[in-house]
């Protein structure tokens, strides 16, 4: 009967936007039960965390060495225009009928439900939220489409323009977009509440004050040369470096917290976090430093961690001699294999930084921390799972994106004073920086101008072999352009190498440098 009527052919522009506001109705209405069924749940936000796991390696590198803690940020605006693209184009592809604009929404909600189920430790009620963002968009398109027909209908123009049937066409097309776009708005927002609500705050508060039984030495005094340009020897909590694949970080409550030991063991065991609180608590400044880094990087923080030997947890359950690697698993699906012998050797199990519970975007409730392996082997935050295993039987995240499976942090260095093309006068100049091999220690630092002599800079005192270490030097500087290079020897006599790699598939690597004009 419908189809024997003359067609309404939209305009495009109000085609367009049908199809923009179908698509915000949405994604508002997955993120709003996203608030009540779990963060990851959100359609939104799940397809981001899936493309982040899709996305090959040379990529992520090349979004956390271009956008840094803002990798996430960007992902989110990117992913924003091109739903907002989708939108658009559903829209001008349905001037006609409402049928493609339907089914593409239909489509999108189907990738909302396999992104979702992809996302790891969901129960069966996340399921609601994609449900949501499917019917929200099945439904909105053909009924805003509906009005749209009757308000740009040829009699609802011309000659009938001011009869009260066109003025109510008009109205009711007015009415319902703006009614769905200020249902998406709160929706969204509502969602967006809800989702940050869940914070942490009385979990963290429940733990109180770390207060180590055995606290690390106190970091003596000239450690570091800070008023030269380097570094604080301890990296305040919020200016600790941030890597990780998660979209939206992990709320887990203590009391939710569990931490399961299996696979090459004589007796499984599960630790509670009171299990982990009430035990005599350890604590040690480690500096922990990302694969990523590129010579001359951003990614290398120091804290003191309070925690529990790692050795302490495992050995208890019988671990079999034939074990070589310590598989772990985040609440988020990540997960990290190091060397048994390095995490029985050094490893911590940490629940603190700097005398507080760990902040969340560092792994609250608890983390591993190995010092000497880089952070994607070792450092699991919001680890909830440990499997004693072989190199042989598992790989960890990374591993099939291309990068080693050991991951020994290199002896590297990096000048932080002066900055890179910074003019001056000529004479005496400070160069200072800071070098690391971890878990051998830092032996020597030189420095070198132009193609002159390696010159040995002064170290600051040393607190230990598992962080980083500090170095100064002041050269006589002629007028002139320069560039001035370190290297850093640790203590089993290995020159940091001059060969240039970046930093996959196993950390970068080639002299640090920077150029500098005096005057
Ligand atoms: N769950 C989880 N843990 C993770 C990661 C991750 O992506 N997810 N990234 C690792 C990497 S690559 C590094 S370098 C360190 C960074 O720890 P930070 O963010 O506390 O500095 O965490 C490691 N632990
Ligand atoms: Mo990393």
């Amino acid at each position: 009967m419908l189809d024997m009527e003359p067609r309404t052919k939209l305009p495009a522009a109000p085609a367009a936007l049908i199809g923009v506001l179908s698509v915000a109705i949405a994604l508002a209405a997955g993120h709003l039960l996203a608030g009540f069924v779990g963060t990851p749940a959100s359609p939104y936000l799940a397809v981001g965390s899936a493309a982040i796991d899709l996305s090959p390696g040379w990529l992520k590198e090349f979004a956390i060495s271009s956008f840094g803690a803002n990798d996430k940020t960007v992902l989110l605006s990117g992913m924003a225009m091109v739903l907002l693209l989708i939108g658009i184009v559903a829209g001008l592809i349905s001037r006609r009928r409402a049928a493609p604009g339907t089914v593409l929404a239909a489509l999108l909600g189907v990738l909302g439900f396999v992104a979702v189920f992809s996302r790891p430790g969901l129960g069966e009620l996340a399921a609601l939220a994609p449900a949501a963002s499917m019917l929200g968009g099945v439904l909105t398109f053909p009924f805003l489409h509906g009005l749209a027909r009757s308000r740009f209908a040829p009699d609802a123009g011309n000659a009938a323009r001011d009869t009260p049937a066109a003025a109510t066409s008009r109205r009711n097309f007015m009415v319902g977009s703006a009614g769905v776009a200020v249902g998406a708005g709160i929706a969204g927002l509502a969602g967006q509440l809800l989702v940050a609500s869940r914070d942490l705050t009385s979990s963290e508060a429940s733990i109180g004050k770390l207060v180590p039984v055995q606290p690390a030495p106190p970091i003596p005094r000239g450690a570091d040369f800070v008023a030269q340009g380097t570094p604080s020897f301890i990296t305040p909590a919020r200016y600790f470096y941030r890597v990780d694949t998660a979209l939206t970080v992990p709320h887990i409550q203590t009391r939710d917290w569990q931490l399961r030991v299996h696979g090459m063991v004589e007796r499984e065991h599960t630790y509670s976090f009171s299990d982990i609180r009430n035990r005599p608590l350890k604590s040690q400044v480690i500096t922990m430093t990302c694969v990523s880094n590129p010579v001359g990087g951003p990614y290398i923080s120091t804290a003191e961690f309070i925690g529990i030997p790692m050795k302490d947890l495992l050995l208890p359950c019988g671990v079999h001699e034939s074990a070589d690697q310590l598989f772990a698993t985040s609440s988020d699906g990540f997960t990290a294999g190091s060397p048994l012998h390095d995490v029985l050797d050094r490893g911590m199990l940490a629940i603190g930084m700097n005398g507080q519970p760990l902040p969340v975007e560092h792994g609250f409730p608890a983390r591993i921390v190995v010092p000497g392996l880089y952070g994607y082997v070792s450092a699991t935050k919001w680890v909830t799972d440990l499997e004693l295993t072989t190199f042989d039987a598992q790989a960890g995240y990374w591993i099939p994106r291309g990068w080693s499976q050991r991951g020994p942090i290199k002896t590297e260095s990096r000048i932080d004073a002066p900055h890179p093309f910074a003019t001056m006068p000529s004479g005496k100049v400070t160069v200072a920086g800071i070098a690391w091999a971890q878990p051998t220690g830092v032996a020597k630092v030189e420095v070198q101008v132009d193609s002159g002599p390696w010159r040995a800079a002064q170290l600051a005192t040393e607190v230990s072999p598992i962080t980083w270490r500090m170095w100064r030097i002041t050269l006589d500087l002629a007028a002139g352009k320069h560039t001035v290079r370190c290297r850093a020897t640790d203590a089993s006599g290995h020159t940091q190498t001059t060969v240039t790699a970046p930093p996959a598939p196993n950390g970068a690597s080639g002299l640090p440098s920077v150029t500098v004009t005096t005057t």
